[in-house]
């Protein structure tokens, strides 16, 4: 069967296997890049009309036990890091929501600060900030123990991001170095037995193969994952990966228009930590309905895979943000809306 009769088949709500939507990311047919995408919209436009929602990014630990082949805050890496305090986190997430954000992510590296005795000072940040701020609250903190997950929840966590980055565990082991494959995840299924939502991602020309993405596709969305991603690896100095050519966008794009196509009704991420705000657009044509990674300028805050792209000018702000997707004939959805989603879809817990 060719690209476009899967195609074809996916506008009328068939579910897709393994090897269609190995297909559909390998297809190099002319046009085909266009009528995938545009397939690809018209059904996030079906379920999600003209909204988007948007999340602010909180990178409030650069500091990380861990030693990632791809990433620039990897603990070999000597460049100058930042703990941000429990109030600044709480200052930052209210300003955040005050410009209009439905969620704030708050992300660290694995810090030993946050990860000792239970990671009680992550719980405790997450408890500040909930106990201030009445929008979704993400956490990305890395690998935490199983009974950390119940108190995130109890602290008034309502996601929890994890990304595998692959479901290649060869691949996976030059990427996370030293880490567990298992144990990562895990990290999603003790989430989602708390009660949390959870997201799964995958990074894109780390030398996996579109089948190992396929799979990765069928699998984030068996696991119950409610929001997922593709993001294009950044080369990053001073790692092993700097000298890696970096690719384009194409394979990102098709991910995620396949993930569109796969699970209508999951959230996907359009991050503005590839290619910055100059790469919004391909990512909600290809069917996104999330822009993340919004960063407010002048805070000393940076992005991961693009660490100052496009931040101190503004141009990852939420004003800025707001005018682009009324340039696009769309706008943000309102808190009520993003809390319904997370209302129907929350798992409920068994831990
Ligand atoms: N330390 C936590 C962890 O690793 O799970 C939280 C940070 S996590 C949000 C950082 C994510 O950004 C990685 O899982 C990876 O998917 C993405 N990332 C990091 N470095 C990147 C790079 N060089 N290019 C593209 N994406 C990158
Ligand atoms: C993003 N820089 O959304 C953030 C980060 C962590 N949950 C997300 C990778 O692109
Ligand atoms: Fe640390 Fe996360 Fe970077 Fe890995 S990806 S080195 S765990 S901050």
């Amino acid at each position: 069967m060719d690209a476009f009769d899967i195609l074809d088949r996916c506008r009328d709500g068939q579910t897709l296997s393994v090897d269609e939507i190995e297909i559909l990311l390998r297809c190099d047919l002319e046009g085909f890049d266009r009528e995938l995408s545009s397939t690809a919209a018209r059904v996030r436009d079906a379920h999600r009309g003209k909204g988007l929602f948007m999340y602010g990014f909180v990178y409030f630990s650069t500091f990380c036990r861990n030693d990632c082949s791809f990433c620039y805050y990897r603990k070999s890496n000597p460049i100058g890091r930042y703990r941000k305090s429990r109030d600044e986190v709480i200052r930052l997430s209210e300003d955040l929501r005050d410009a209009g954000v439905n969620m704030v992510d708050l992300t660290t590296g694995e810090d030993p600060v946050f990860q000792k005795d239970g990671c009680s000072n992550l719980v405790g940040l997450v408890e500040g900030v909930r106990d201030r701020v009445d929008i979704g609250i993400m956490v990305s903190p890395g690998a935490v123990p199983k009974g950390t997950m119940a108190d995130l929840r109890k602290a008034g966590a309502d996601w929890f991001a994890c990304y595998q980055e692959t479901y290649n565990r060869d691949v996976f082991g030059k990427m996370r170095i030293d880490q567990d494959y298992q144990n990562r995840i895990d990290q999603r299924l003790w989430a989602r037995d708390a009660g949390l939502l959870t997201e799964d991602g995958m990074l894109v020309g780390i030398g996996e193969t579109a089948k190992d993405r396929a799979e990765q596709i069928r699998t984030m969305g068996e696991m119950g994952c409610r929001q997922m991603r593709a993001m294009t690896f950044v080369p990053q100095a001073g790692t092993p990966m700097q000298n890696i050519v970096p690719r384009d966008n194409t394979d990102e794009l098709r991910a995620i228009s396949v993930m569109r196509l796969a699970y209508p009704d999951v959230l996907i991420p359009a991050s503005l930590d590839v290619e910055g705000i100059s790469g919004l657009k391909a990512r909600i044509d290809a069917g996104a309905d999330v822009i993340t990674s919004i960063v407010p300028p002048h805070e000393e805050l940076a992005g991961v895979a693009q660490p100052d792209l496009d931040i101190n000018d503004g141009h990852r702000s939420v004003d800025h943000v707001k005018r682009m997707v009324a340039g696009m004939g769309r706008h943000i959805s309102s808190d009520k809306e993003f809390r319904d989603f997370m209302e129907s879809r929350r798992p409920e817990a068994v831990l």
